[in-house]
């Protein structure tokens, strides 16, 4: 069978746009050097940007706790997503946006002083984490022996380029054919997944551990804590133990990249009944219908600000 082509991507890097073959960096920025930097991922729905205020102001909180000045404001870093999405043809289609600051050009040493200007990155294209048969039977997950980062070293609340922690349980997961690694935190209670935050219902409630257990504050954990609100299911941010886990009648993970995907099995044990419960399927209808009818459209967008709005 012949092989689709892919288009070629154009990728934004510092002002300009590149064929993604020509799109590179320094080998001396210190985002390869030390993983010094923050990023974010976000979707496109059917042309619409979900939610971008919300990625922006977290990767601009995240920069100021580790001093690194973003001299762009976040309709500029909107309009950049914008303008990348329309390049590449995202329009009227789903697509998958990653934002890049790293701290930019410096020497050999780790001190960021010596890096004067980050650099801004710009990727859209697409993602899918998982297949789609995951989101009609639920995922098969473990527990990682890797704990989440201690509050007490880097907060684990900042999405920067340290991901290591992250891949290192992935890396266990796929090598117990696990579909992905849920992580404890330093103190034995859960804190999340390697990019995913964790819910479980029980007892008609809406349960996920809070921020200061190691959660990032997850725009996809957000918004389904609101869309619960909405429909009048009670929620709220908990510590819980393993136990809690296992004994849970429903679970279900959010993240940019996987959405709202149910969770079946934990550790080898059936959560529920062994198929994605009632309060998950409500909440992911409730999500998908918030992501087609929410979002700034990238092409009217862009138009505006070509035309100098
Ligand atoms: N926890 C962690 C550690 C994450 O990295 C989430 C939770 C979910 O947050 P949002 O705001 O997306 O609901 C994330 C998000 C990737 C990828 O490339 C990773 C994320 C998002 C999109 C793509 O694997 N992480």
């Amino acid at each position: 069978m012949r092989k689709l082509s892919r288009m070629k991507m154009k990728v934004y890097i510092d002002g300009c746009l590149y064929d993604e073959s020509e799109a590179k960096i320094s080998v001396f920025d210190h985002g390869l050097l030390y993983g010094d930097g923050v990023f974010e991922g976000m979707r496109i729905y059917g042309g619409r940007l979900f939610r971008p205020e919300l990625h922006i102001a977290r990767l601009q909180q995240g920069a100021k706790v580790i001093q690194l000045d973003v001299p762009w404001t976040a309709d500029e870093m909107i309009d950049v997503i914008c303008r990348v999405a329309c390049e590449n043809g995202f329009t009227d289609k789903d697509a998958y946006c990653r934002v890049v600051v790293t701290r930019g050009k410096g020497n050999l040493g780790l001190d960021p002083s010596a890096c004067p200007k980050p650099s801004l990155i710009a990727i859209v294209g697409t993602i899918k984490l998982y297949p789609e048969e995951d989101y009609q039977n639920g995922l098969a997950v473990m527990t990682t022996a890797i704990r989440r980062n201690s509050p007490e070293s880097c907060p684990p609340q900042i999405k920067s380029l340290n991901y290591l922690n992250n891949i290192l349980a992935k890396l266990e997961a796929n090598r117990y054919g696990a579909k992905e690694a849920i992580f404890l935190n330093h103190l034995g209670y859960v804190a999340e997944a390697t990019a995913d935050n964790v819910f479980i219902v029980k007892n008609g409630r809406v349960l996920t551990p809070p921020v200061l257990a190691g959660a990032l504050p997850g725009i996809t954990r957000h918004s389904v804590l609101e869309l619960a609100a909405g429909l009048e299911i009670p929620t709220e941010e908990r510590n819980m133990l393993l136990i809690d886990l296992y004994g849970a009648d429903e679970c279900f993970l959010t993240g940019t990249a996987a959405k709202v995907v149910p969770v079946t099995r934990v550790d080898g044990r059936t959560i529920g009944t062994g198929r994605p419960g009632r309060i998950t399927r409500t909440l992911v209808s409730a999500f998908t219908k918030l992501t087609q009818e929410t979002g700034i459209p990238v092409a009217e967008r862009n138009a505006a600000a070509l035309s100098g709005r």
